[in-house]
């Protein structure tokens, strides 16, 4: 009994699991294909849940803690599962962000938020071309994201799946620039990935992230 009551805790304190997409794998066709988004989801996002269970497992201490409580506090994580908690954390915080900011109906910022994004960056464009070109820039893996840092929007990329809230910035809008969110249908073209990408971008999302930080 006492066995099977230890392994129960273990399933429910299992902290972190796979949730399904808000839509289906072919709902950001043609901008991102179907096979991309199962893959992407079903085994990448899934694989850094799984290895990120695994770091947390052995340190029970971390076991009630929200992945964003993770990474925020990455310095104080024992050295031992540092490492696996900012590359598979980050990497369950990061997917977890970019499926909630994508949808088949984009729709528009509202005037609130542009103003906001016009005083930082001049123009909505002018934000989005500064996200592709941190994109483009960022050699290797990583994420060009939209941040709040201290109360103001800022754009950068990260290497690798480092989340921005490692360093006390709050993400709203990230776009994966690895290889395998893109290369199935654009090999080489991550420009062109890019630059479609803003077809499939949830506005209404990324600004309620935006206003989640001001409340
Ligand atoms: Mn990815």
């Amino acid at each position: 009994m006492i066995y099977e009551q230890s392994i129960r805790e273990v399933v429910i304190k299992m902290p972190f699991e796979l949730l399904k997409l808000p839509y289906s794998f072919d709902a950001l066709e043609p901008v991102i294909d179907a096979k991309t988004m199962e893959i992407h989801h079903d085994k990448h996002h899934a694989a850094y849940i799984a290895k990120l269970n695994d770091a947390i497992a052995k340190h029970p201490e971390l076991v009630n803690k929200s992945v964003e409580e993770l990474l925020k506090d990455i310095n104080s994580i024992p050295e031992d599962v540092r490492t696996a908690v900012k590359n598979h954390g980050g990497g369950h915080a990061n997917h977890s962000l970019f499926w909630e900011i994508m949808t088949p109906k984009s729709g528009k910022p509202s005037e609130t938020f542009v103003s906001e994004i016009n005083k930082v960056f001049g123009s909505v464009d002018k934000m989005k071309d500064l996200i592709v070109a941190n994109g483009m820039g960022q050699f290797g893996s990583g994420w060009s994201w939209l941040v709040v840092s201290g109360g103001k929007l800022k754009v950068y990329a990260t290497a690798n799946q480092d989340s921005p809230l490692m360093s006390g910035d709050i993400p709203i809008l990230g776009i994966d620039v690895w290889e395998h969110a893109y290369y199935l249908k654009y090999q080489n073209k991550r420009d062109e990935y890019l630059k479609n990408w803003w077809s499939v971008v949830n506005w209404e999302t990324v600004e309620r992230n935006w206003e989640n930080v001001q409340n």
